[in-house]
């Protein structure tokens, strides 16, 4: 979509610091969507192609939030990161839009410091990948939280990379979502890694077709998160359980046995599997699966 001066000049200016993969991701949708655009990155080559496209750059991360009028966004590395470049920079009046991935605790600091400098503050956490940004059939999106009125002020221009959505006025519950919806991710990773260990010596296997096979059988299992969800709510870890405790613990003496046959170490499962059978050892066999997030809390 080409926007023309006339317009760019009626969106909401976006300043943006960082320009790494994502940042040059947002950076082009802004510009394709229309809006002004004013980026800083510490290497200032990245910035080419952008200002060919429009954007105009500034000298420093002080002189670029000094010039906003609009959303400030950073997208940097971390968090340390973000420290360092808004160090010495006014930040009175300013709308801060933080969408660098860190903890939560990271974010209420971050929130607590920019406020404290007279500056609204809303933190992000992407769930997309830069070639999902400025797509919206892709399904990416945006945790926001933080400053709920600052959030509605900017929403449609936080809207035209990735769909936006706002988990509360705690500061810190956008980068929980984020961690926790990547922290699941990870151990979805673990259990392929060890799905493919398992096949790996068998010379006559189509991985590609055994990609399909574990994709949809991910895509059903994962549902049971919803089961989980009621339980925890209403603290009856059997209700409704299809598959109970007792006999899980049991299987992953199978899938563990098959392991040790296919020569596959099983260390990316065990640990889960040891909360199993704590629980089940507990007495618990009849349930599901939710009495092991109490194990994991340590309660
Ligand atoms: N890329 C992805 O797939 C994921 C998707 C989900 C969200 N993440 C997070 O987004 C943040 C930025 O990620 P990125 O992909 O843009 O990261 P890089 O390409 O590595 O770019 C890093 C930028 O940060 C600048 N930078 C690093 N350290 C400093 C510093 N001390 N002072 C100032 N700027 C710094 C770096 O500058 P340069 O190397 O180009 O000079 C880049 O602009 C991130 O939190 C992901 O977790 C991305």
């Amino acid at each position: 979509m080409d926007h023309d001066t006339s317009s760019r000049s009626s969106r909401t200016p976006v300043t943006l610091l960082g320009l790494g993969d994502m940042g040059t991701a947002l950076a082009h949708a802004w510009l394709a969507a229309g809006h002004p655009l004013t980026v800083w990155n510490r290497t200032p080559a990245k910035a080419g192609a952008l200002v060919r496209e429009g954007a105009r750059t500034a000298p420093t991360p002080a002189a670029a939030i000094a010039s906003a009028t609009g959303p400030v966004v950073l997208c940097l590395l971390d968090d340390a990161s973000v420290t360092e470049v808004l160090d010495g920079a006014g930040l009175g009046g300013k709308d801060l839009v933080n969408l660098t991935t860190g903890t939560p605790e990271q974010a209420r600091d971050l929130a607590r410091r920019s406020e404290a400098r007279g500056a609204r503050f809303l933190d992000g956490g992407i769930m997309a990948v830069p070639p999902m940004i400025g797509r919206p059939e892709t399904g990416g999106y945006v945790f926001y939280s933080g400053d709920r009125e600052l959030f509605e002020r900017h929403r449609e221009t936080l809207e035209a990379p990735a769909g936006a959505r706002f988990t509360g006025t705690d500061p810190g519950h956008a980068a929980l979502h984020d961690v926790a919806l990547l922290s699941a991710m990870t151990g979805m990773f673990a259990g392929i890694a060890h799905a493919f260990a398992l096949v790996d010596d068998e010379k006559d296997l189509d991985r590609t077709a055994f990609a399909a096979l574990l994709t949809d059988w991910l895509r059903a299992m994962a549902g049971s998160a919803q089961g989980m969800a009621a339980q925890l709510e209403s603290g009856d870890y059997t209700e409704g359980v299809v598959s109970n405790l007792a006999m899980m613990a049991a299987g992953n003496d199978t899938l563990l046995a098959a392991a040790a046959d296919q020569s596959v170490d099983p260390r990316l499962l065990t640990p889960y599997m040891d909360l199993m059978r704590r629980r089940v050892t507990q007495g618990h066999g009849a349930e599901g699966l939710a009495g092991t997030v109490g194990l994991l809390r340590g309660v």
